[in-house]
């Protein structure tokens, strides 16, 4: 059992030099000191304590491959990797805790930070960390998953499956959550009974289907409202074959293109209103589980979005 930070590694892909200077990919954009920054957390102790299907572990090394040979933007920024925190065994605590203050560290030097996971655990990290950067701002969370996560801790801790109702418990007063894409039938009543006690908004993958546009009025009002958001992307809220490489694959899930045009609706939006994103994350990558590397690819391409958006 222990925690370690693994530093960066050497970022490699294609290069398509006789195409001339734009030919340019992500992994050609990687350099200390950028604006933007990735770190990961490899950490399979949050799944496994919330029995599910183990390998987020290796979702870090999965998601940098994924990336490094998108194609960048036009104008696209450097960003920085910042290597990993890794935890060995069931170390979640003290692996949340070295992740929360590396998080903290790096807010001061970037302006943006894109967590790559781990299981949903991470976000309870994410949330530590920017907690620790900004310590008197009004942050709303905005959770894309299929799960709303508001399991209690049991007595062997918390896990993948309680991130936010340990967020809440550090200061139910300022808690303001809103999860999108939730899926009826993969939460209990129990859940649904503490979201409505604890105000939290939901928007059901059912209402994102029938209209990609649902959950709008819901994510304007939570960044409207607050000084920073926090966006958590449980790549589960995807269907099965978008996203098969995850602990628990969704049976419907909401389509890609809304997640992308949410994606794409909260970064204008917190540009339009003032309001900054700081700190995303993307989790529940498991390559073993992954086909064809779908599931990395598609959680690639929106945290390229996020990185260089
Ligand atoms: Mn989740």
């Amino acid at each position: 059992m222990s925690v370690t930070r693994t530093p960066a590694p050497d970022w490699s892909g294609r290069m398509d030099p006789e195409d001339g200077p734009d030919a340019i990919r992500l992994h050609q954009l990687v350099a200390p000191g950028a604006r933007r920054a990735v770190i990961g957390f490899a950490c399979d102790a949050g799944v496994t304590r919330n029995k599910g299907r183990i390998g987020a572990k290796q979702g870090p090394a999965a998601l940098r491959q994924a990336l490094a040979n998108l194609a960048a933007p036009a104008d696209a920024e450097l960003f920085s990797d910042l290597g990993d925190v890794t935890v060995d065994g069931d170390a979640l605590e003290a692996g949340q805790e070295t992740l929360a203050n590396a998080i903290a560290d790096a807010l001061s030097d970037h302006e943006r930070v894109v967590v790559l996971g781990g299981g949903h655990e991470t976000a309870f990290a994410s949330f530590r960390g920017l907690r620790k950067a900004h310590p008197r701002a009004r942050i709303g969370i905005l959770n894309l998953d299929a799960h709303l996560d508001l399991r209690l801790p049991s007595e062997a801790g918390g896990s993948s499956g309680t991130p936010f109702a340990q967020i809440r418990d550090l200061d139910p007063e300022a808690f303001d959550y809103l999860c999108v894409g939730y899926a009826e039938e993969s939460n209990t009543q129990a859940l649904l009974k503490r979201a409505q006690e604890w105000g939290v908004k939901l928007v059901r993958d059912h209402e994102l289907i029938a209209d990609p546009l649902a959950a709008n009025p819901a994510i304007t009002d939570l960044i409207a409202r607050n000084d920073l958001v926090y966006l958590t992307i449980d790549i589960d809220v995807l269907s099965h074959f978008q996203a098969p490489g995850v602990s628990a694959p969704a049976a419907r899930g909401v389509p890609f293109s809304t997640i992308e045009r949410i994606v794409s609706l909260v970064l204008k939006t917190a540009a339009d209103l003032n309001t900054s994103l700081p700190l995303a994350d993307l989790v529940e990558v498991s390559p073993a589980h992954d086909r064809d590397g779908v599931t990395a690819k598609t959680a690639a391409v929106l945290a390229r979005r996020l990185l260089l958006g």
